[in-house]
């Protein structure tokens, strides 16, 4: 079957998914040159075959709250791809979660996962459950409930979760104790661990850290520097918060952070310490950065009029669909020269267009963000082996994999003759090492 044959065939199948259709169109679409060069990726239904999750499993999480009432949410664990190794992916509890955008997270998981170089398949899970202003005690009885549904589905050599929106440090530590209790065994099988119990130095940092090692190989190969330049970070959560210190540790100025109800513009530069005791110490809103040591801060309401700020790069690090075609227009007439993304499809495709046909330099999400993933997969190699790396080291090999990725993405992108299209070239290269591992695997 012809690819937009295909094409229609899949969106049918998988009607009112909106964020995973979005997502499968992205990838579709740019391995059109790739399925032009090797006929056999479509005689073996390559395409099919990989849109459909290899298991989907849906569950009921009951819990009770602080009021004694009884509370039911949705669990979910999307096992998309084990072609390269066990399902590997976050877990997000955020009331905006449903199905479709699990798969479309745990559809961009399996080719961001193959672009790091280790042995890990894609999958995503969560549950619309909203930590927001519930208490330690409701956040641990709730993990607790998810666990006991999921622990049967995964395993170390099966499909090992980690961390995404809502689910962090806290919540891992809830989610592994329950998991050991009821299995009984010490097998590391979340990533994102504390480092008391076997976690890995640089997993906090290594999302943010990682998009900007990628950034710098991007500026690097216009002969450019981070040095001196203005950035806007949307978002204030893992990913934000280590970009920002990353950032301003390259010399780069943070004008902005946002979170989910406004925006922070410090024309001193962002206090990156401030940000961490509110958002990740308190967690507290971000409107609470006006104070007597920031004299000239100002917050506004709505995270998206943080893209009217003027900057020469925007990382979105919040969420899927938080920068559209109008907010692209204005960064570019604010002459901002390049957009990397920290959170996973945070641009719109008519966005994602304008940005390509306008000579913006973009670094698409499987590329950028893979920092987070990459530095899960050492934490599964430091637990395989009983061994803990220095900060150093693992920082060291992260910074490798980034610029390896960097190199991956824009070499694939130039073999196919789109020389500088890393939407492009990551969606190729990540496509066509789990489709030769697919293809070798014969039909299952
Ligand atoms: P966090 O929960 O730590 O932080 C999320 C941030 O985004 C918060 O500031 C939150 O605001 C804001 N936010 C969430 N939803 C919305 C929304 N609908 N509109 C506006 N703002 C919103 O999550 P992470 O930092 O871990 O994740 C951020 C993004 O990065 C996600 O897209 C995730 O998939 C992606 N990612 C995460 C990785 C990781 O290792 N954690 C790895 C790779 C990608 P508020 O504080 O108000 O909730
Ligand atoms: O989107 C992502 O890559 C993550 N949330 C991290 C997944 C992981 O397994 O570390």
């Amino acid at each position: 079957m012809e690819l937009d044959v295909l094409k229609e065939k899949i969106y049918m199948h998988n009607k009112g998914e909106k964020e995973f259709i979005q997502a499968v169109d992205e990838v579709l679409e740019s391995i059109r040159p790739a399925l032009d060069r090797h006929h056999r990726l479509l005689e073996e239904n390559i395409i099919e075959r990989l849109c459909e999750p290899e298991r989907v499993i849906m569950f009921r999480v009951p819990w009770v709250d602080d009021n004694g009432t009884v509370q039911v949410n949705r669990g979910y664990r999307v096992e998309f791809n084990s072609a390269i190794g066990p399902y590997k992916g976050g877990l997000r509890f955020h009331p905006s979660v449903d199905l479709s955008v699990i798969k479309f997270l745990g559809f961009e998981q399996i080719f961001k996962n193959a672009l790091t170089g280790l042995p890990m398949g894609g999958g995503k899970g969560g549950s619309d459950f909203d930590p927001h202003g519930k208490s330690d005690a409701e956040v641990m009885r709730f993990c607790q409930s998810f666990m006991m549904e999921l622990y049967r589905h995964i395993g170390p050599f099966t499909d090992v979760p980690a961390g995404d929106i809502g689910v962090g440090a806290r919540e891992i530590g809830y989610l592994y104790g329950t998991y050991k209790k009821l299995t009984n065994t010490s097998s590391w099988v979340l990533t994102g661990k504390g480092l008391s119990y076997g976690g890995s130095l640089v997993r906090k940092e290594a999302t943010g850290f990682g998009l900007l090692y990628f950034v710098r190989a991007m500026l690097e190969e216009e002969g450019k520097s981070l040095e001196g330049l203005k950035c806007v970070i949307s978002g204030s959560g893992n990913v934000a918060i280590y970009a920002a210190k990353k950032a301003i540790e390259l010399g780069m100025k943070v004008l902005a952070m946002s979170d989910s109800n406004g925006y922070v513009y410090d024309e001193d530069g962002i206090d990156i310490d401030r940000i961490i005791e509110i958002k990740e110490v308190r967690r507290e809103r971000i409107r609470e950065y006006l104070d007597k040591d920031h004299p000239h801060a100002r917050y506004q309401e709505g995270s998206k009029g943080i893209w009217n700020v003027s900057c020469d790069i925007a990382l979105p690090c919040a969420t899927q669909n938080e920068l559209d075609l109008d907010n692209a227009k204005t960064l570019k007439e604010n002459g901002c020269i390049l957009i990397a993304e920290g959170a996973n499809m945070p641009c719109t495709q008519a966005a994602q267009k304008f940005i390509h046909d306008n000579g913006i330099l973009y670094g698409p999400a499987k590329a950028a963000n893979a920092g987070g993933v990459a530095v899960s997969g050492l934490e599964m190699s430091q637990n395989s082996i009983r061994l803990s790396w220095s900060f150093e080291e693992v920082d060291e090999r992260l910074k490798k994999i980034m610029k390896d990725i960097y190199k991956t993405t824009s070499k694939t992108a130039e073999a196919y003759g789109h020389r500088g299209d890393l939407v492009l070239g990551a969606n190729i290269a990540g496509f066509m090492k789990v489709a030769e591992a697919m293809m070798a695997q014969g039909i299952v």
